[in-house]
């Protein structure tokens, strides 16, 4: 027995030791532990870039984020492989595509495998202390993160329950604040100060139904916030797919969104000094019964101001967390990204919502700050993609970037190279179909100057923009024959890129909830509709 209980430690021993001496060498020979930087990724949900005053000041102010694009990097170029929450996060994990990531949609059955490699899990696994706070919406529970702390699903603007590995924590106040709290928290008084840190501070602001803070509810109540010049675009130079949609300004937004309603997630206190701060507009809009564009303009200008207020509240707190990193002396060491799981429709051809491979939501804001090697105040025009982030994480850590992952870092362009081969275009698939929103499923490609989109399930239904004569997209030129060279040219790259990436446009590789939530009852009456 005693002889068993040594052998046993000793190949205990033996095999701490063997672990020890991989996870050294998974470290390149040129970083030790102690000069590894810190990660801070900074990630909300559906922040557009017109959003973001280092991109566009004609709505708002965000002098916090600005900071990062004035110490750091802008990327004018970044885009998203398949413009929604959960496609988006899955990626941002696994550095693959949706149809190898398994999470292609937010439909009821979605779910991410946690068995898949993650560059979380290697970070973890190569001494990184590792932590995700905020929203997840992965569905399965975060692996790979010595600390988690996120909400349930999309999560509530106010009063949100939080799910740590211990169960479940209530919290009350506004959301974008207490993920900030309980992030702070974390990197002054919960995180192993002996490792570096990869912290994911991921916000729910300001995915719809944008709810702002009370302390900004009255924020541009005298104001007129700028239309975008497509406000009122009536698809006409486009294939059915745009007109088909069910996300428009005018005629798709509900009396939730809208604030015409009470707010469900607030108590009796929030929601008496909330709706205060809207009903004297709320009386005049019902009593003046507005039609056509006016009623549009009134919604849209709603919309909008609740929106950036929500996005003014990020701001605030993204100052939080910088001023932190600076009062503890850890933002030397710590590389700073910014972005989005996708960019947004503020009111760019009549929308909200994301989804199309249009500019306003396949691009998303990027902007990352490293100090020491990034040069302050640059701007980079090279096409990047959230495809990157999990390859640069890693690459920053000083790790081996795994081959099957599809993307490529973007250490040497933070660093100011000017990598010859890298990307001249880039490849979307996006299938959520048909609802929320009925945007029919597409995929395309994106060089600098063109974009070719296919609505694959459609019949021969093909767009091309020439971005340089149009950049707001209003004309496809697809059928034009003087761009059939151009057609043919980029569907030859189009099936290209199909084959890099493996993905042979129609299947996908879907891992499945098992254990899905329960159908909704149906309601009595809507039997034809159930069937
Ligand atoms: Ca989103």
């Amino acid at each position: 027995m005693l002889f068993r209980h040594s052998l046993t430690a000793s190949l205990h021993f033996l095999f701490v030791t063997f672990v020890s001496f991989c996870s050294f060498l998974l470290v390149a020979p040129a970083t030790t532990a102690a000069d590894r930087p810190n990660i801070l990724f900074m990630f909300s949900d559906d922040h557009g870039y017109q959003a973001i005053s280092a991109y566009d000041s004609s709505r708002n102010k965000t002098p916090n984020i600005d900071r990062l694009a004035k110490e750091g990097m802008r990327f004018d170029r970044a885009f998203v492989t398949n413009s929604i929450c959960g496609p988006s996060r899955a990626v941002v994990q696994t550095g693959k595509y949706s149809h190898l990531n398994g999470f292609p949609d937010n439909g009821a059955r979605a779910y991410f495998n946690p068995a898949q490699q993650t560059a979380p899990k290697l970070l973890q696994a190569a001494g990184y202390n590792t932590a995700v706070v905020g929203k997840w919406h992965l569905v399965s529970d975060p692996v790979g993160f010595d600390f988690w702390s996120i909400l349930l699903g999309q999560g509530p603007y106010y009063n949100p329950q939080m799910k740590t590995a211990a169960g479940l924590t209530p919290h009350t106040g506004y959301t974008t604040d207490i993920i900030t709290d309980v992030a702070l928290d974390w990197l002054k008084n919960k995180r192993d100060k002996d490792k570096p840190f990869f912290l994911m501070y991921q916000h729910k602001a300001p995915h719809r139904n944008w709810e702002p803070p009370l302390r900004n509810v009255d924020k541009y109540k005298d104001v007129t916030i700028a239309e975008p010049a497509t406000l009122f675009d009536d698809y006409s130079g486009r294939e059915f797919p745009a007109r088909d949609q069910q996300m428009t300004v005018a005629n798709h937004m509900t009396p939730l969104d809208l604030k015409l309603i009470p707010m469900q997630d607030q108590n009796a206190e929030q929601r008496e000094k909330f709706q205060k701060a809207y009903e004297d507009e709320n009386k005049k809009f019902e009593e003046a019964k507005l039609e056509g564009r006016e009623k549009t303009k009134w919604h849209y200008q709603r919309f909008v101001k609740d929106y950036i207020r929500c996005v003014d509240a990020i701001d605030e707190n993204v100052g939080r967390m910088l001023d932190y990193l600076d009062e503890s002396g850890l933002a030397k060491n710590t590389i700073v990204i910014y972005t989005s799981d996708q960019g947004w429709y503020l009111g760019e051809h009549g929308w909200y919502d994301k989804r199309w491979m249009y500019e306003e939501s396949f691009r998303t804001p990027l902007l990352v700050r490293w100090p020491g090697h990034t040069k302050a105040g640059t701007v980079s025009d090279k096409m990047v993609m959230n495809l990157d982030f999990a390859e640069t994480f890693l690459d920053l850590a000083g790790l081996k970037v795994p081959e099957d992952m599809q993307g490529a870092s973007l250490k040497p362009i933070l660093e100011g190279q000017n990598p010859a081969d890298w990307r001249t275009s880039v490849y979307y698939h996006y299938y959520e179909f048909p609802q929320p929103h009925h945007v029919h499923p597409h995929l395309g490609v994106r060089t600098a100057r063109y974009k070719l989109i296919h609505f694959y399930t459609l019949d021969d239904t093909w767009e091309l923009f020439d971005l340089e004569k149009d950049p707001n997209e209003l004309k496809s030129v697809y059928k034009d024959p003087a761009y059939a060279q151009t057609v043919a040219e980029l569907k030859t790259e189009l099936k290209r890129l199909m084959e890099k990436y493996q993905d042979d446009g129609t299947t996908v590789v879907k891992y499945e909830n098992p254990n899905p939530p329960m159908p909704k009852a149906k309601a009595k009456g809507n039997k034809a509709k159930a069937t």
